[in-house]
């Protein structure tokens, strides 16, 4: 952390009393960094998007750990599919990168949008046994954009679906 951004990381350390780690164990690297700075960010999300609570430096998590939304670290500059065993993943940017929410359950229609993550989606992994449709809400009816197979991963969805998914419906095996 750099002089320039000491006294903003006190300022917001003081909205972030509900959260588990301090604003300086997440804002290590900040500085190497444009944009915000990671705790900003789980800050803002917790703020926006009420009901989920700080797991780790980078992680917010929702409904008991059954959806879990990633901050990218910002000392990583290589992508990689990080998508854990047994979950679906969706990923803000191509080549599995920017922000990662990742679900563990199955059953009936969610809503990326209550994550603060419509509009967002350019790659997906699912390391699952379920299947998992994909759709566009931003239409009327509905539009499927595209299917996720088990154990299937796309690295680029393509301009003609990239930042429309809204919601999904998933099929238990
Ligand atoms: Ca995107």
């Amino acid at each position: 952390m750099n002089a320039r951004q000491l006294p903003r990381a006190i300022a917001l350390g003081g909205l972030a009393l509900g959260t588990i780690l301090t604003t300086f164990t997440g804002t290590a690297d900040a500085a190497a960094t444009p944009g915000p700075a990671v705790q900003d960010q789980v800050d803002a999300q917790l703020r926006a998007y009420p009901g989920g609570i700080q797991t780790g430096p980078r992680e917010v998590s929702y409904r008991g750990g059954k959806v879990t939304l990633t901050f990218p670290d910002p000392a990583r500059t290589a992508a990689a599919d990080t998508c854990a065993t047994g979950a679906y993943c969706f990923y803000e940017h191509k080549d599995f990168g920017g922000r990662k929410l990742t679900f563990r359950d199955c059953g009936g229609w969610q809503y990326l949008t209550d994550y603060g993550f419509g509009n967002k989606t350019s790659s997906w992994s699912n390391r699952s046994k379920n299947t998992v449709k994909v759709y566009d809400e931003g239409v009327s009816p509905r539009q499927e954009l595209w299917l996720m197979e088990p154990d299937a991963a796309s690295a680029n969805i393509g301009l003609a679906v990239n930042d429309k998914a809204d919601s999904f419906l998933t099929y238990c095996p």
